[in-house]
């Protein structure tokens, strides 16, 4: 058994390698800190070796300090509990930026880890008319270079033929620049101490040596048990270069960046290095001054209109879909208790939540577009002056706007900041964004309640309703955060630079397997989550029965329509939906909402789902009436109302899982319930002051 990590640059194509070598589907983007965690692979050999292949965060140096480079040094150094050392480190190099990404290369070489290049993106460097002698770039450094386009899978095989062969059990690892001789000598002194003291071999203590020398709080401190007097000795040098005014890292950056310009002297050739690439063509009018920033917006407007427009027709035969099954199975089983349970609560339940797969499939398909040409990066740069205003840098905005997919993996790609309170500060506003789980929310009350007039531009009042709910989140985010660096995470903004990609063409099959794995997801969570509550729901809302009080009603003739309605009521569900209306009764919500809020706290699609069985429970006796026609009728339920239930959405904390994800991360509940406070009040708030001062208005 073998095991082989993958380190390279952020964006560098390690987790489309990742991918190709072991037919595993982690996720693929053109944008820097896509991957922030470490995964696993495998994969046998023609000969039928096992090979394990582990996929990294992308790490510019080994001198890093965002959490998911930190990832990425720790198994590369083998300093992590949880993870072996590997016995061979893949560095996937970007054929296009060479001079950048040879850096890591030349610092994990030093490690005394074999390293074999896997020289990626060759296409792009061709495009870009770069020829590069690939035997003398592997003489040059003393490793084996393989050259490939991962994407389209060549060199894989080659890459895969050598790691079978395991011919990378020795290099040279003695580095060939050399640092001033002051430093030089002190390097040679420390690392001599550190072999007299028997803490690490002979070949690589000039590079333990050196980690020792560059920062006070090395990592390597720790992992090396430094005994005490050679503690203090280090302590000593350390003052002394501070004092001298000497910066031991910074010198030794610049003389690997020197050899490695010589090195590409011999090896990179590069005809016409003036040329101007399609990337700086399109980008002079994506990122211009005023054009890009409209341009930006002009193309989130189409984003929702078309989640509005297109999805109709697919959303029209889900729903047939399941209106048939219900009367299939109200005509085949008989009447009783488990039937209505099937159709009211998991047919209703469910059948009310998957409907709208089709407006959650379109919006990944253009978040996915937008990742994987390289405009995602474009459109963090273009939003960097508004992130600086609230004191937020352009690393913030990739793991915002991921949230718009889900919180979940937009607070895990909060990891890429260096700055912890540019970090926290991040992740406790992200789940203002607006998730897909809201969009079934959004969706279900704006088509009943905002008629579809047609405005400019193609635009239709639903479309523009959307936008402006998605507008207010962003709003929300941007407050929330310009409070929060004022307040509890007050300090100066870090100035950040962000990486643009080249720009891509999407591959048809990122973009498909996205959707797929996407869809997967939001049908588990509707056949788990949603089924569950919508039965337990259906129970409370059916239980207990008052046959007593129905037959009085029924006696004095009051209608079906009114006895369900006083059944629902007297209801637990309607018990617990009556307990909190006084609470939410400034809002304008009354206890039947009341019973959807409180559902909705586990996960925010039940809210859609609870509405489906509650109002298939008051009307059972009723002809079958559609979701959107049930809110309709109820007379509770007026626009001004719904307005004040889509802003309470827009800014209330539903969702279990992001809690839990920020307390995993933050690793305390006193963030994640700080967390659901604020927002829960900022939801309150807003709603109370939608409804009141509508109410005078109207
Ligand atoms: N043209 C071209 N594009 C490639 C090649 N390999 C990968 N890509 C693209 O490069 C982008 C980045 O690929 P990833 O595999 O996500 O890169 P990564 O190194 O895992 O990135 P992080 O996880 O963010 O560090 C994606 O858009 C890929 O489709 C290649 O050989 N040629
Ligand atoms: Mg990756």
């Amino acid at each position: 058994m073998i095991r082989i990590a993958l380190a390279g640059n952020p964006n560098s194509g390690k987790t489309t390698v990742f991918n190709a070598l072991t037919g595993s589907q982690q996720k693929i983007a053109n944008y820097g800190g896509v991957t922030v965690e470490k995964k696993e692979g495998a994969f046998k050999s023609k000969k039928g070796k096992n090979i394990i292949v582990l996929d990294l965060p992308g790490t510019y140096s080994l001198d890093a300090t965002s959490p998911d480079e930190q990832i990425a040094q720790e198994v590369l150094l083998g300093l992590r509990k949880d993870t072996e050392k590997p016995h061979a480190i893949v560095v996937v190099v970007d054929a296009d930026n060479l001079e950048r990404h040879l850096y890591l290369t030349l610092q994990l070489k030093e490690t005394g880890t074999p390293i074999i290049i896997a020289l990626n993106m060759m296409d792009i460097a061709q495009r870009h008319n770069k020829k590069i002698n690939i035997e003398e770039l592997s003489n040059k450094l003393g490793v084996p270079v393989v050259p490939m386009v991962a994407r389209s899978e060549l060199g894989i095989q080659a890459l895969k033929d050598f790691l079978e062969e395991e011919k990378f059990t020795s290099i040279d690892i003695q580095r060939k620049w050399k640092l001033s001789p002051p430093l030089e000598e002190l390097c040679s002194r420390v690392s001599q101490k550190l072999v007299l003291k028997n803490l690490v071999a002979e070949e690589v203590s000039d590079f333990y040596a050196r980690g020792l020398l560059r920062t006070k709080n090395s990592p390597l401190s720790q992992v090396l048990k430094l005994p005490e007097d050679l503690q203090k000795y280090l302590t000593q040098c350390l003052n002394q270069l501070a004092w001298q005014g000497i910066h031991f890292s910074e010198e030794e950056i610049s003389a690997r960046y020197q050899w490695i310009e010589k090195i590409l002297s011999t090896v990179l050739h590069h005809p016409s290095e003036s040329q101007i690439t399609w990337t700086e063509k399109i980008d002079k009018v994506l990122l211009h001054k005023v054009a890009g920033p409209f341009i930006f917006f002009g193309l989130i407007a189409i984003l929702f209109q078309s989640i509005f427009t297109w999805a109709t027709y697919p959303m029209d035969v889900i729903d047939t879909t399941f209106g048939w099954l219900s009367v299939q199975v109200e005509n085949i089983v008989p009447s009783s208790f488990l039937r209505d349970l099937f159709v009211e609560g998991v047919i209703g339940g469910v059948g009310s939540v998957i409907i709208f797969l089709p407006q959650i499939l379109l919006l990944f398909f253009f978040i996915c577009l937008l990742e994987d040409t390289g405009y995602m990066a474009r459109a963090a740069f273009l939003m960097d002056r508004l992130m600086a205003r609230v004191g937020l840098s352009g690393k913030s905005f990739i793991p915002l706007l991921s949230s718009f997919a889900c919180a979940i993996p937009g607070v895990m790609a909060c990891r890429t900041i260096e700055n912890k309170r540019d970090r926290f500060t991040t992740m406790l506003v992200a789940p203002l964004t607006t998730c897909s789980a809201r969009l079934p929310v959004y969706a279900l009350l704006i088509g009943a309640f905002v008629p579809a007039i047609p405005l400019a531009f193609g635009l239709t009042l639903p479309g523009v309703t959307l936008f402006g709910l998605y507008l207010l989140g962003i709003i929300g985010v941007i407050g929330a955060a310009w409070v929060f660096r004022k307040t509890i995470f007050r300090g100066e903004a870090p100035p950040v630079i962000l990486e643009l990609p080249t720009y891509k063409m999407p591959q048809l099959k990122v973009v498909l397997r996205n959707m797929w794995n996407r869809s997967k997801m939001f049908v588990r969570r509707a056949g788990t989550i949603i089924l569950s509550m919508s039965i337990v729901l259906w129970l409370l809302s059916s239980f207990p029965k008052n046959p007593e009080l129905e037959n009085k009603l029924v006696l004095e003739g009051a209608s079906p329509q009114v006895v369900s309605s006083n059944m629902l009521e007297q209801s637990y569900a309607g018990r617990i939906g009556k307990f909190i209306e006084p609470v939410i009764k400034p809002l304008g919500f009354d206890w039947k909402i009341g019973i959807g809020l409180v559902a909705s706290f586990a996960a925010r699609e039940v809210f859609v789902s609870t509405m489906a069985t509650i109002y298939q429970v008051e009307g059972a006796d009723e002809e079958s009436l559609s979701l959107r026609e049930s809110l309709q009728r109820d007379t509770n339920l007026t626009p001004l109302v719904a307005m004040s239930l889509l802003v309470f959405y827009v800014f209330a904390c539903q969702c279990m899982s992001t809690i839990a994800i920020v307390r995993r991360e933050t690793n305390s509940w006193r963030w994640p319930l700080f967390m659901v406070a604020y927002m829960t009040a900022l939801a309150y708030v807003a709603a109370l002051l939608v409804y009141q001062v509508g109410s005078i208005l109207f």
